[in-house]
């Protein structure tokens, strides 16, 4: 599986090619957009999501609700796009006084424009922007519809934003109830009684002209024994899941299972048992390692989670020391316009690149260009585990 995608922040669209999803699957446009309005939520996003109403066109490679094999076009058009058509103009020359020149700290702006050779920033961040997530998100839909063939279900909760955390609270809840709940919660959290209390710390932070960062936890459940494998670096399950994570615009840390809290753990603690029963097979009764052995899955939950950074696009109130690219002098970084916390969207966005690695790594061992032909390997393995 491999897909590409292009656009800008505010240019007239989003798009993506997805290559490799095999012919004969079926495809719900409803779902696809369904997914777009998942991310789209979540309390404390700014003005620019008032505007969108994300909505994927397929362009190609599906016909009559099924799958050609053939490449899929995405496509996701920018509303805010016809308030930027001189300033994002294809042909003429830059609109006077509208370019950027201040780069944000912890933005991509600086180094973007030393590494490209821009003086308008505005080159690197249109690009940087987090609104690239929509396609992965629109890709990520494709590949959910994929692993439902499979019994293979994802789902996510925001486990803490700012100093806020409900992780304590929650311990005992099963992995689906934590995922309904959220689904309810304007904040992604497994206890939607708690939302006020989150929102009049966002609204603080907002009256403070700060922004705020967060955690979020995103599972896969139905996953068999022995996707991925430990015979090359490259071919580890959690590898490419921690790449995919740590793509996501502000991640800064990607935790498998019980992550770092595995590190302060005598080992008799840390890892967990093997049992057999005849009905189930092999299983384990914990699952400190999130699903994964050896860079291979164990049949478990995949559990996965990450820590986004705040957003460092700040309001006029606060801002951060920076310098100005063309006459080195310094300023205090801030705008107008930003997400105060986007954590509930980038927990979907989570959800979209596990589904997305996983679909690779179900392709690379049952693969075969038709669905139907994939789904009989797939059942004579599950029944070869069985027997093992
Ligand atoms: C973003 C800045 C904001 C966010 C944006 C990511 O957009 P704007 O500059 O248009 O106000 O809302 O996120 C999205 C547009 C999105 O779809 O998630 C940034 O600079 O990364």
């Amino acid at each position: 599986l491999r897909f590409l995608n292009a656009g800008e922040s505010h240019g007239p669209a989003l798009t993506a090619i997805i290559e490799g999803i095999p012919s004969n699957l079926k495809i719900s446009s409803e779902f696809i957009n369904n997914e777009l309005v998942r991310r789209q939520k979540g309390y404390g996003r700014g003005g620019r999501m008032k505007i969108e109403k994300d909505t994927a066109e397929i362009l190609s490679g599906v016909r009559f609700g099924y799958t050609l094999g053939s490449p899929i076009t995405l496509m996701i058009k920018n509303k805010d796009w016809e308030n930027w058509t001189d300033i994002m103009s294809i042909e003429g020359s830059p609109v006077e006084k509208k370019q950027i020149i201040e780069p944000r700290p912890g933005h991509a702006d600086l180094v973007g424009g030393i590494k490209y050779g821009f003086y308008d920033l505005r080159n690197v961040l249109e690009r940087a922007s987090a609104r690239e997530t929509t396609t992965r998100v629109a890709v990520g839909a494709i590949c959910k519809q994929f692993l439902k063939e499979f019994g293979i279900e994802i789902g996510s909760y925001v486990l803490s934003i700012g100093e806020k955390s409900i992780k304590d609270k929650i311990e005992d809840m099963p992995l689906k109830e934590r995922f309904e709940k959220a689904e309810s919660s304007e904040i992604r959290i497994p206890l939607p009684e708690l939302d006020q209390e989150f929102k009049d710390y966002i609204d603080k932070a907002k009256e403070d002209g700060e922004s705020l960062g967060g955690i979020f936890e995103v599972f896969a459940i139905g996953v068999p024994i022995g996707l991925g494998s430990y015979v090359q670096w490259d071919r580890k399950l959690d590898g490419k899941i921690a790449q995919a994570f740590m793509s996501i615009q502000a991640i800064k840390c990607v935790e498998i299972g019980d992550g770092c809290r595995l590190s302060y753990l005598p080992g008799s603690m840390a890892h967990d048992e093997i049992f057999y029963d005849k009905e189930k097979g092999f299983y384990h009764k914990t699952n400190h390692a999130g699903g994964i052995e050896g860079g291979i899955s164990n049949g478990e939950p995949i559990i996965v989670r990450a820590a986004m950074k705040p957003i460092p696009t700040l309001m006029r109130q606060k801002s951060l020391k920076s310098v100005n690219v063309i006459t080195k002098e310094p300023f205090m970084a801030a705008k107008e316009r930003s997400d105060i916390t986007a954590v509930p969207a980038a927990a979907v966005v989570g959800e979209a690149m596990l589904a997305i690695v996983l679909t690779d790594a179900i392709l690379e061992q049952f693969g075969n260009d038709n669905m139907n032909n994939i789904k009989k390997r797939y059942q004579d393995y599950i029944e070869y585990i069985k027997i093992y």
